[in-house]
C-alpha cells in the first residue's frame, strides 16, 4: 500500500444481526473506498460489551461480521479486516483519551441518552465513556475520513475535538478525522414507524429488514411498511414511509428518485412495495449465498483475522508509542 494515499478506517458492533440500516448506511459505502484508500474496517467487539452481551453469542456474531463484511465485498487483499480486541493499542488509546475527554461532552451523546432509556438497569461507565473508545478507534490509524451513518456523526466530532484539545496540549499528534455520510442512505427509517431510525434492537420485527432475511419475509416486511393515503409514489413532505421505501429501492437500484417516480406513475402502492421487496431481496441474494460459505470456514476467518490484527497493530503501534512518550510515560 502506498505511503500517499488517504486512510479510511470506521467499524461496525457484532452487537445484533444487521439491519439493511446499517447495510446501506456503512459497509456498502465501504466497498467503493477500498478501491482508492488505505482501508481498515474493525468489528467493534470492545464497544459491544458496553451493553450485555450472552458470550458464546458475541463469539459467534463476532465471526458472523467478518464473514458478512467480505460476502458484502471487502476484500481482505484490498483493505485491513480485524476484530478490535485483537488490538490492545486501543484499550490502551481509549484511556490516555478518557483522560482528554470531559463528562460535559460525553454527557450530551444522544446514543448515550437513548441506550441509557433502553437499557436502565445496566448504565455502566463503559457506555458513557464509549465515544473516547470510538475516538481511539479512529485516531490510532492517523485516519482521514470515517464513513459511518448520520447516527454516528457526533461521535466523530467528539473525536474531531479531542484530538484537538490532545494536539494543542501536547503538539501535534493526531490527524484530524472527517466523517463521511453517503447522500442516499444514511439514515434508513423503520418500516413500521417511518419518523424512527431502522434500529437492530427494535422489539418489532417488522420495523426493519435484516440483511439475513430470506425473501418471503423481506417481501412480507415491505408489504406491511407504512405509508400514507395519498396513493402516490412521489417524494415529499408528510410522506416519511414513501421517502423511506423510495430511498431503499434507489440503493438497491441504483436509480433516481425521478426514474422510480416515472416508473411507477399510475400504479398503487402494492406494485411498489412489492417492486421494493424484490430488489432488496436480489441485492441481498449473493451476500447470503457467499454469507453461507464463508460461516462455514472458521479457520479460514481466523486466518483474516489474523492477518489484519497484524498489519492493524503495526499500524498502531507507531500513534501510540509516540501518544505514551507525549504524555511522559517512560518509553
Ligand atoms: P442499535 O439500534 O442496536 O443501537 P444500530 O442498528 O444503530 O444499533 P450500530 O451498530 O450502532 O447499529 O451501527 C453500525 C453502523 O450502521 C453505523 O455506521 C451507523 O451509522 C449505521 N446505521 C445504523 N442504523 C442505520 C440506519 N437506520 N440508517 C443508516 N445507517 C445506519
Ligand atoms: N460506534 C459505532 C461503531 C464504531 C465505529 C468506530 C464507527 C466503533 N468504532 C470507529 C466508526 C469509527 C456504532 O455504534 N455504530
Amino acid at each position: 500500500m502506498e505511503n500517499n494515499h488517504k486512510i479510511v478506517f470506521s467499524a461496525v458492533q457484532p452487537s445484533g444481526k444487521l439491519t439493511i440500516g446499517n447495510y446501506l448506511g456503512s459497509i456498502k459505502n465501504w466497498i467503493a473506498l477500498q478501491e482508492e484508500y488505505q482501508c481498515i474496517y474493525c468489528v467493534a467487539d470492545m464497544h459491544a460489551i458496553t451493553v450485555r452481551q450472552e458470550p458464546a453469542a458475541l463469539r459467534q456474531r463476532t465471526y458472523e461480521l467478518v464473514a458478512l463484511y467480505m460476502a458484502s465485498g471487502l476484500d481482505p487483499e484490498k483493505c485491513t479486516l480485524f476484530v478490535q480486541s485483537h488490538v490492545p493499542a486501543h484499550a490502551q488509546l481509549a484511556w490516555v483519551l478518557n483522560c482528554n475527554t470531559m463528562f460535559g461532552e460525553l454527557s450530551r451523546m444522544t446514543q448515550f441518552k437513548d441506550k441509557s432509556a433502553k437499557h436502565a438497569d445496566n448504565i455502566n461507565a463503559g457506555l458513557f465513556t464509549y465515544p473516547a473508545l470510538m475516538a481511539a478507534d479512529i485516531l490510532l490509524y492517523q485516519t482521514d475520513l470515517v464513513p459511518v451513518g448520520q447516527d454516528q456523526m457526533q461521535h466523530i466530532e467528539l473525536t474531531r475535538d479531542v484530538a484537538g484539545r490532545f494536539n494543542s496540549v501536547y503538539s501535534p499528534t493526531f490527524k484530524m478525522p472527517e466523517g463521511l455520510v453517503h447522500r442516499n442512505g444514511a439514515k434508513i427509517m423503520s418500516l413500521s414507524e417511518p419518523q424512527k431510525k431502522m434500529s437492530k434492537s427494535d422489539e418489532n420485527t417488522n420495523a426493519f429488514i435484516l440483511m439475513l432475511d430470506d425473501r418471503d419475509t423481506i417481501i412480507r416486511k415491505c408489504k406491511r411498511a407504512v405509508t400514507d393515503s395519498e396513493a402516490q409514489v412521489r417524494f415529499g413532505e408528510g410522506k416519511d414511509g414513501i421517502n423511506n421505501l423510495m430511498t431503499i429501492y434507489a440503493c438497491f437500484t441504483g436509480k433516481t428518485m425521478e426514474e422510480i417516480e416515472k416508473e411507477f406513475e399510475g400504479r398503487g402502492y402494492g406494485d411498489f412495495k412489492l417492486a421494493v421487496g424484490e430488489a432488496v431481496a436480489d441485492g441481498l441474494a449473493p451476500i447470503q449465498d457467499e454469507f453461507a460459505r464463508l460461516t462455514k470456514d472458521k479457520t479460514y476467518l481466523e486466518s483474516v483475522m489474523a492477518k489484519g490484527a497484524e498489519a492493524a497493530s503495526r499500524l498502531a503501534g507507531r500513534t501510540m508509542a509516540k501518544v505514551y512518550r507525549k504524555v511522559g510515560f517512560i518509553g
